[in-house]
Parts: structure tokens; C-alpha cells; sequence
């Protein structure tokens, strides 16, 4: 089969068709939406795209049905004595005056239903089942293809969904689905398309690579997106300042202050990421700036994580103390050291670490310390994160409400100790991007560490679906 399956989206004025296409096509841009009855006057196409480019379908967007009443007298009064079937009644109907003046909005309607293979009807279920709607669902049956009901407004108190599946079914349309069109829905959008398929015989095959394509890309896309995050984190758990033993407290503080603003304008960078992979644009979002929880100073160096990374084993006491942040003892390191004397070199010869460690050590003995951001800076900086992802993976492409960067306080990574791959970027300034001078995106290690925090990170957006 060659041709490409053409649906028509139709339904009275308002109910959400052009916000159905927007979310299906995953194109905040399209058509015009608005409260204002009649917003779409022309119809209006989108072909729905596999990832590797190539079209599937064609969702045609049409202008509202405003006077359904009136249009089924029209119709069956063309019928008369000769008793024409639907179609043929919509063809005469199509030819007459009446569809170039009174009806012309409803007309081109139902041209479109002619030439499409199937349409979905759009409900607003918050609204009663009036006859109305069964006049406009008749006048739909005319035109002799598969009619697909689409429950829209299900998430709303005032949805009344019960009743417009019975008198649905009342209609013999008893394929039915519900699918809000702004709170998107993965799985109702799965039913959707398997709906049509058992509908269209002929167009089983484009349908089912398309329920895979669809498949494939949102698993691709949560991978993305913990990536993402993965590479934030390990960028900003290594970030690091060192801070001169002797330095003035307004230069201390402008140090400090740039260093944060590297922190807020890397996680930017994220969102922005984020929001381009999910082809959302700028303008709905809302960030807030990053509150910055105080600094910690050369806490690594001494912490337990730090020594236990180094092989360097401490008895109970001398590991409270190094925990603590205490002055660099010789006991801690279990060697006897003439601290006053030794250089970095030879400190790092003797401790046989790495060169980060041996200036760690250096800027230690000398007076400098170290700043980067605390723990539960990165905790915060996780959790908003993890919820902006979230979001995106609920929205739909219609939606016109602002997403708002909030923190879940429910998850696991707000208390505790921080994953293993974000404590072990403490101690790995060559991990951080914040760190240009020593920075090496090549490291093995590193790209370990991003894949292992990744899968963490997944976990967190499994679906329930
Ligand atoms: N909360 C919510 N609002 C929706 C949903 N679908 C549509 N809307 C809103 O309903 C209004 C109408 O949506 P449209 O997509 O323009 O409806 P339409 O059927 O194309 O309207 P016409 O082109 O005028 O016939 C807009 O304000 C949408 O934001 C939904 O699932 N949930
Ligand atoms: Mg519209």
C-alpha cells in the first residue's frame, strides 16, 4: 500500500482538535488554539513522521461542526423517494448552494470525510450528552468510514465519561478512547493508534511501525534525558574553586559568587537541552534560579569516601577526626610526615596517588582550600531536575499552562547519601566541565561513572504504563 492513511479530526467547535494534532505531532506550533469557539476556519494538514523522517500518516485538522441540527435536515432532505445511501447524500449535498453559503464551514468538513480513510471524532466529555452531538455522529456515519470517538477533558472533575460511552455505544461506536490532549498520556496514546489499527485492515503495517516507532522513541528520549542529567551532576559535584590561604574577603566573595553563577548557568544549559529534546519551546517555561546552598570548603580531602578512594585506611578515631575536616594529621595518612618540609611532589610520591590528590594536598599544607558546591545543593539540583523531566514526559504538546521548575520531595535522592557516582566526581576535578583547565571528557572512568549514574537516574522515570 502505497497511499498514505489520511484521518480527518473532527468534532463540535472547541472540543480540542487542534490540540489532539499538536500532541500527536509533538508540534507546539500548530494550527491555532484558543477558548474562542471557531479558532480553526480551514482545514489544515500534519503528517505524522517516523524518527528516520518518513511520513506514516496524515492527520487532517477541520473547522468545528456549528450547526449540526440544521445540516441533518439538510442532508436528509436530499434524500426523497430515491433514497440515496450516506455518501451519495453528502456528494449531492456538496454539490447544492447550500454548501457554498449557509453550511460552507460544514461542508468542507465533509469533503475531507470523503476523501479520508478514517476520522476521529473529539469529545469534550465535561460537556452533557445532548442531541446535538448525536445529530453530528449520524451525519458522521454518512459518510461511510471508520469513526473513531476520542474522549477529551477525561482528567477534569467534571468529565462525564460513563455517560458518553454508553450513548456512544448506544451509536454502535464502541471502540472508544480517552486521551486528554494536554496531561499527555503515553499508554492512551498507544490504545489510540491500536484502536485505528483494528479499524484499518489495510493500513495495519504503517500503523504498527508507527506504535513501535513511538515506542522506541520515548524509551530513547527518558535515556536522553537521565543522560543529561547524569553529565550535570558529575559536572557539578566535581566543580571546584581553589581558594587562596590569603585573600580578601570582598575578592573571596566575588570568587564565590562567580563559581555559583557557573553552577546556575551550567544546569540553564541542561534545561535548555531538556527542553529541545522534548521540542518544547522557551516560552511556557518558567526557571527559577537555582538557590545555592553554602558552599563547602576542602570537605573531600578529609572525608571518608575521600581516604577510603585513596586506599587510605583510618582507625575509628582518626577517622572522626578526618571526617570532621580536621587540620591534616600524620596519623591519618598512618605515616610519620615532616609536614613543614615536604613538597607536593614528594608528598605524592610517598602516598603514591594521583597528581589531583598530591596538589589537594599541596594547597592544603599551604593555606588554600578548596570551595565547590555542598551536598545538598546537588540534592536540590537532582530533585528539580528529575521533576522538570518528569513534567515533560507528562505534557502534552497543547499544553498552555506554564511548567514550573518544583522539587518532588518525595524521592529517595533527597536524604541519604548521594549516589556513588556523584560522590565519586567529588574527588575527580578532570570529570567537571566547571573545571576547563583540567577537564577531560575522555576518561574512561568518567564515562563509566556518566552510564552508571544514568541507569540510577532512569529508574526514576519508569512508567507505570
Ligand atoms: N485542560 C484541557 N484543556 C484542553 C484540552 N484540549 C483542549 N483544551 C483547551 O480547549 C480549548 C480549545 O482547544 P482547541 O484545540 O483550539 O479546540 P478545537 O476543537 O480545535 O477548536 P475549534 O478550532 O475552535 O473548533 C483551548 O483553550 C485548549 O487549550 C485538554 O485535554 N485539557
Ligand atoms: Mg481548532
Amino acid at each position: 500500500m502505497s497511499r498514505k492513511l489520511t484521518i480527518a479530526v473532527v468534532g463540535h467547535t472547541n472540543t480540542g482538535k487542534t490540540s489532539l494534532l499538536r500532541t500527536l505531532s509533538r508540534d507546539e506550533h500548530f494550527g491555532e488554539v484558543s477558548d474562542e469557539a471557531a479558532t480553526t476556519r480551514q482545514v489544515e494538514g500534519i503528517q505524522l513522521l517516523l524518527s528516520d523522517g518518513k511520513p506514516v500518516l496524515v492527520l487532517l485538522d477541520t473547522p468545528g461542526l456549528e450547526d449540526p441540527e440544521g445540516l441533518l435536515d439538510a442532508l436528509d432532505g436530499l434524500s426523497g423517494p430515491e433514497r440515496f445511501d450516506g455518501p451519495e447524500r453528502v456528494r449531492r449535498f456538496l454539490a447544492s448552494p447550500d454548501a457554498d453559503t449557509r453550511y460552507e464551514q460544514e461542508a468542507k468538513v465533509l469533503r475531507q470525510m470523503l476523501a479520508s480513510d478514517a476520522a476521529i471524532y473529539v469529545i469534550d466529555c465535561r460537556e452533557p450528552v445532548l442531541g446535538k452531538y448525536r445529530e453530528e455522529l449520524t451525519i458522521l456515519t454518512y459518510c461511510a468510514i471508520p469513526v473513531l470517538p476520542v474522549l477529551n477533558f477525561v482528567a477534569s472533575e467534571a468529565s462525564r465519561e460513563p455517560e458518553w460511552r454508553e450513548q456512544l455505544a448506544r451509536l454502535n461506536l464502541h471502540a472508544v478512547v480517552a486521551f486528554d490532549t494536554v496531561v499527555f498520556d503515553e499508554g492512551g496514546e498507544r490504545r489510540l493508534y491500536e484502536k485505528l489499527r483494528t479499524m484499518l485492515d489495510a493500513f495495519d503495517a504503517p500503523l504498527a511501525r508507527l506504535i513501535e516507532d513511538r515506542r522506541r522513541q520515548s524509551e530513547w528520549l527518558r535515556r536522553a534525558a537521565a543522560e543529561y542529567l547524569a553529565e550535570l551532576l558529575i559536572d557539578t559535584a566535581g566543580g571546584m574553586r581553589v581558594i587562596p590561604g590569603e585573600i580578601e574577603p570582598e575578592s573571596l566573595r566575588q570568587k564565590i559568587l562567580a563559581h555559583q553563577q557557573e553552577v546556575r548557568v551550567r544546569e540553564q544549559e541542561t534545561v535548555d537541552a531538556l527542553l529541545r529534546l522534548f521540542r518544547f519551546s522557551h516560552s511556557h517555561y518558567q526557571h527559577e534560579d537555582l538557590p545555592l546552598v553554602n558552599g563547602a570548603w576542602g570537605m573531600d580531602l578529609f572525608n571518608a569516601d575521600a581516604l577510603k578512594h585513596y586506599g587510605i585506611r583510618l582507625g575509628g578515631g582518626a577517622a572522626a577526626g578526618a571526617a570532621a575536616g580536621a587540620t591534616l594529621d600524620a596519623a591519618t595518612l598512618g605515616v610519620t610526615l615532616g609536614l613543614g618540609t615536604l613538597g607536593g611532589t614528594a608528598l605524592g610520591a610517598l602516598l603514591g596517588t594521583s597528581i589531583p590528590l598530591r596538589r589537594r594536598l599541596w594547597n592544603r599544607l599551604h593555606g588554600a582550600s578548596e570551595w565547590r558546591v555542598a551536598d545538598d545543593t546537588l540534592r536540590l539540583l537532582a530533585l528539580r531536575q528529575f521533576s522538570l523531566v518528569r513534567a515533560l514526559l507528562r505534557r502534552g504538546h497543547a499544553a498552555q499552562t506554564p511548567l514550573a521548575s518544583g522539587s518532588d520531595p518525595a524521592v529517595r535522592w533527597s536524604r541519604g547519601p548521594l549516589s556513588q557516582p556523584v560522590r565519586e566526581a567529588r574527588l575527580k576535578p578532570q570529570w567537571s566541565r566547571l573545571n576547563p583547565e583540567v577537564f577531560d571528557p575522555s576518561r574512561g572512568d568518567r564515562q563509566i561513572a556518566v552510564q552508571r549514574l544514568t541507569e540510577e537516574i532512569l529508574a526514576e522515570f519508569v512508567t507505570s504504563d
